[in-house]
């Protein structure tokens, strides 16, 4: 599977679409770092970079980003190697057209890939690696190859940084709610990224009732817009509903990828959503709950299951994910803030983060995948 090291430095054009929330930039730019670091030249076309703002502030040596507006200003810039639209997103005819001359002139290999979405269900690895012809434009002729991130060795893994484990291994808990300005008191830590899930009051009740007090890690957004929104009722509803002190509330300014990172080491429990952070939250090993994107079609609940499958996750967590996301009634929750509903779930996560560690990571696969192309 593992392309023998060094594995040819190639100069790949990722394209990426900002549909909404931050998932689309945050996998490409990881993707795109993951692949510099292993010595491959990356220009990341992106219509909206202003995430990255936040989310990588200085860049990363062997990424370069530029604007993707239409039209597209194609002077002076050469194709490369590798074209890379992640999730479906089109690209201009004219890059199209610039790299399909260039490789007919110089006799090299179709390298472009299309990036799908993470799912676990059964057709990631069924499309995984499927080829495509272009039938129509100025691509006419060429292949693009179907690249299915997934969770099994016969998908395309998951994203995941060579140095992961020893940056986990050295990391220091207190001393980073310490910068934050948390004064961490051995209180329950339960960080939240979500969308505006129904089963979030039942949570934050839950919270305010449980033995041991709770502090929530409030992620900048939607999370912190959804949680304030529940204070603000609480206050005007019933005053005193946080009377015993059990439920603290941390809100978080937005974080760097790396920063997020150690949000998800710091806590006891992980409430995430979208794509990017649920792979960072299984790297984390701590349990967890899954807001997954919504769909119209309600496709998200057959993926969501499959995801559950594969975790082999236990009832408690299955019934928590059905309700936190909307699937069944959203009241009454799981009691998840109990130490045995907590171990159980942990002893899940862990289980499924070690067969995960002992497959290869997806800029692996991508380049053994690449490669073969090229050799083939
Ligand atoms: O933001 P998301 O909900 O993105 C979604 C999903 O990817 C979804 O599948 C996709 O279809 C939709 O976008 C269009 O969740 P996700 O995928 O976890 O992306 C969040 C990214 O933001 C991730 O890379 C982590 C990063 N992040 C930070 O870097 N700092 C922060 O403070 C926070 C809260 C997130």
């Amino acid at each position: 599977m593992s392309c023998a090291p060094p594995c040819p430095s190639l100069k790949w054009n990722i394209f990426c679409r900002v549909i909404d929330n931050y998932g689309d930039l945050g996998v490409c730019w990881r993707l795109a770092v993951n692949l510099a670091r292993r010595g491959q030249a990356v220009r990341l076309w992106v219509d909206d970079a202003s995430a990255l703002g936040w989310m990588a502030p200085t860049g990363a040596p062997g990424v370069e980003v530029l604007p993707w507006h239409a039209p597209l200003d194609m002077d002076g810039v050469v194709p490369g190697d590798v074209l890379m639209e992640a999730f479906g997103c089109e690209i201009d005819p004219e890059f199209i057209a610039s790299y399909a001359s260039r490789i007919r002139a110089k006799g090299l290999k179709c390298l472009w890939i299309n990036l799908e979405y993470l799912s676990a269900e059964t057709y990631a690895a069924r499309c995984h690696g499927l080829p495509s012809s272009v039938m129509s434009g100025p691509g006419r002729g060429l292949t693009k190859h179907f690249f299915y991130p997934g969770f099994t060795p016969d998908t395309g893994g998951l994203l995941r940084e060579p140095d992961l484990l020893a940056r986990q291994a050295a990391f220091d808990r207190r001393a980073w709610l310490a910068r934050l300005g948390i004064d961490w008191q051995g209180e329950r830590l339960v960080s939240l990224f979500c969308y505006e899930p129904v089963g979030l009051p039942a949570l934050l009740q839950q919270c305010t009732q449980a033995a041991q007090p709770t502090r929530l890690l409030v992620t900048a957004g939607r999370a912190s817009a959804a949680v304030q929104l529940w204070v603000d009722e609480q206050n005007t509803l019933q005053p005193p509903w946080n009377k015993n002190k059990k439920l603290l509330i941390s809100y978080l300014p937005t974080f760097t990828q790396t920063d997020f990172d150690h949000l998800l080491w710091a806590c006891n429990l992980n409430l995430v959503r979208g794509e990017d952070s649920l792979v960072r939250a299984l790297w984390a090993g701590k349990p967890l709950v899954w807001h997954i994107y919504p769909q119209d079609d309600n496709a998200h609940h057959a993926k969501l299951d499959a995801f559950l499958t594969w975790l082999k996750a236990p009832a408690s967590m299955r019934l928590a994910h059905a309700r936190w996301n909307g699937l069944e009634p959203a009241a009454p929750m799981p009691a998840l803030l109990q130490d045995d509903t907590l171990d159980a779930w942990q002893a899940c996560v862990t289980q499924a983060r070690t067969k995960l560690l002992a497959q290869d990571d997806l800029t692996t696969r991508l380049l053994a995948y690449v490669q073969r192309l090229d050799s083939d």
